[in-house]
């Protein structure tokens, strides 16, 4: 197996963070997102979506999305358990891992690509050029906001995001709080919760993968 990697960016840390969480040694092949190399045509032939991460499997599949990656390294590696082990702990982990993949992400996502330079023309992944519009980035920051105060509440009365264990769901929504810090919001700020969270997970050694 090969992961296709960029390790800047948030969503390849997801897949490194799995990787790590399940003790995995998987090489690592960057493709470098600052030269574009992923609208290569090379690389389009792997995944024609032009985004990282990319697990590569042994039969010479490749497979993008971080949630099909985990699943597929769930089911051949399944301890320990990142996907939740009963049927309502495996429902909660996908509920919350998409909440964080459809609101957190996309909400940090609009504000810095209609906000940086380095996103001029490149508002979305992908071949096709699109706009900053930078009104989208007000919109934006108040968005995430509002995504900080819902995972707030929530482990206000969860211990890990899903529920009690550690899984897939906290993995995505530290890649998240951190990535924040690019368009300078500190979700912990205010939030306790969000903060204790956050310190506990932080200190696992997978955080630095
Ligand atoms: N939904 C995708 C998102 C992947 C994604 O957006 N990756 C970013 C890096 S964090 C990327 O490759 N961007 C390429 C670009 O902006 O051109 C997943 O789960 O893997």
């Amino acid at each position: 197996m090969r992961l296709f990697d960029f390790n800047r960016a948030p969503n390849p840390r997801r897949a490194r963070m799995f990787i790590a969480e399940k003790g995995l040694d998987i090489p690592l092949v960057p493709v470098n997102l600052y030269a574009k190399e992923q609208l290569s045509p090379e690389f389009q032939q792997i995944n024609p979506g032009c985004t990282v991460p990319v697990l590569e499997t042994d039969d010479g599949t490749y497979i993008s999305e971080v949630v099909a990656i985990c699943h597929y390294l769930e089911a051949r590696f399944p301890e320990p358990a990142l996907l939740g082990a009963t049927p309502t702990e495996q429902a909660l982990v996908l509920m919350w891992n998409n909440i964080v993949e459809n609101e957190g992400l996309p909400a940090i996502a609009e504000t810095l690509r209609n906000l940086s330079p380095g996103f001029r023309d490149h508002v979305f992944p992908g071949p096709v050029s699109y706009a900053q519009m930078p009104a989208l980035v007000e919109r934006g920051q108040r968005r995430i906001l509002q995504f900080m105060d819902r995972v707030e509440q929530r482990l206000g009365t969860s211990h890990y995001l899903a529920g009690e264990s550690y899984t897939l769901a906290d993995i995505s929504l530290l890649a998240t709080v951190d990535f924040a810090g690019w368009v300078d919001i500190d979700g912990r700020q205010g939030r306790p919760a969000l903060a204790d969270w956050h310190a506990r997970v932080a200190s696992r050694p997978s955080a630095a993968a």
